[in-house]
């Protein structure tokens, strides 16, 4: 099939997935349309069935706001229409879902066409942004005018619902990771590099946003420094990271926090972590949780939003109330301290991890997609 797909490009979770969905499909054939306003970031090799198209967006004196949505909707018009493509699929609702509505509207006035649209929900455009009186009514409208509605887990379908009102059926398919590509062995001497001394590693990685809590990190960092030599990385950038970067120097542990910044290579990292530390206020799924499950790390994790459906408390890693720093510093020097439950948890993580197995999610994309399969569609 020829398959539109507009997303985010930046290293959010809804890009990461729409593009990891993109290359899949492409290896399995398909032709995927990438449509967004710069590369995403792990669209990061050649394969003849990708191609992306950048939305511009010129700038003129008078724009203090340069309209992004009426470019994006240009751009999708323009691939749908040149390029022949069977559906759009966009992620996240805002400004996606509305641009796709209107680029639908637009082909449809052109050509007499109706291209499916397919749009995924994943989290702070339904529980955050979305929700907010100025988006609102857009954010509901165009939902409802999406020909499937999926979100990425059971607890954002229920938000959505009690949040916006939807009048139709919102199918479940969740992320996934491959885990072939997670699941690799640690390199050695990268290890050495963060952990000189054979010290537990931590990490942390997100897009340093309110709702990720990532002052928390540094507080269960600090606990667990006290009883055990440890290291801890923090991945990722954005405004509440100087926050972190304060709090980490005034407990005194500065010296092993390493703020290291956007990283593509994310498996090489979860790879030689021990704990992977996710303290936020909210997450639909907690997609970089899942990735680093794969790479055999466990979760440490708040019991907030769909997490308690990737992480099990007590079998893949941890989970504590949102704020309760104290209860996850415990259960990571627990773990760390006992070797023998740390291996069998690392595995439980693992095994977890596998059932949500890219193998497992494309196929159900795939059927999915199939209903909108024209006569002449691969
Ligand atoms: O809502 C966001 O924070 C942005 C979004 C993104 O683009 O990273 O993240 C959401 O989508 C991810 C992929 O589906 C989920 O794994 C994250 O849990 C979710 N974030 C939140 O719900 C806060």
């Amino acid at each position: 099939m020829k398959i539109g797909i507009a997303c985010y490009p930046t290293f959010g979770g809804s890009g990461v997935l729409a593009t990891e969905l993109g290359k899949a499909l492409a290896d399995k054939g398909h032709k995927v349309h990438f449509i967004t306003y710069q590369q995403p970031v792990r669209l990061n090799m050649f394969n003849a069935n990708i191609f992306y198209h950048e939305v511009r967006v010129p700038t003129y004196p008078l724009f203090d706001y340069p309209p992004y949505e009426v470019a994006l909707a240009s751009t999708m018009v323009d691939a749908i229409i040149n390029h022949d493509l069977d559906l759009l699929h966009v992620h996240y609702a805002i400004p996606h879902a509305s641009a796709a509505y209107m680029a639908k509207q637009i082909v449809k006035s052109k050509t007499g066409r109706i291209v499916p649209v397919i749009t995924t929900l994943h989290g702070t455009d339904i529980t955050l942004v979305g929700r907010d009186k100025t988006y609102e009514p857009v954010v509901t409208f165009s939902i409802n005018e999406s020909d499937t509605i999926t979100s990425v887990s059971e607890n954002l379908k229920e938000e959505t619902y009690k949040n916006f009102a939807i009048t139709k059926d919102i199918e479940v398919i969740t992320n996934f990771v491959d885990v072939a590509r997670f699941a690799k062995k640690p390199i050695d001497a990268f290890k050495k590099v963060i952990a000189p001394n054979g010290e537990k590693i931590l990490l942390h990685a997100s897009n340093f946003r309110k709702v990720k809590r990532v002052e928390d990190v540094i507080e269960v960092f600090a606990k667990v420094r006290k009883e055990i030599p440890a290291k801890l990385m923090m991945v990722g950038d954005g405004p509440e990271r100087p926050a972190a970067e304060d709090l980490a120097r005034h407990l005194g542990v500065a010296n092993d926090v390493s703020f290291v910044g956007k990283q593509e290579q994310m498996e090489e990292i979860m790879n030689v972590s021990d704990i992977f530390l996710l303290t936020s206020e909210y997450e639909s799924f907690g997609l970089s949780a899942l990735e680093a499950m794969a790479a055999r790390s466990i979760v440490i994790s708040t019991n907030a939003g769909g997490i308690p459906e990737i992480n099990i408390d007590g079998v893949t890693g941890f989970m504590a109330d949102v704020g309760d720093v104290a209860t996850m510093a415990q259960q990571a020097i627990k773990v760390l301290k006992d070797e023998k439950l740390l291996a069998k948890m690392k595995e439980q993580a693992y095994e977890q991890a596998c059932k949500f197995d890219i193998q497992n999610i494309i196929p159900i994309y795939e059927k999915m997609y199939s209903k909108y399969c024209r006569m002449d569609c691969e």
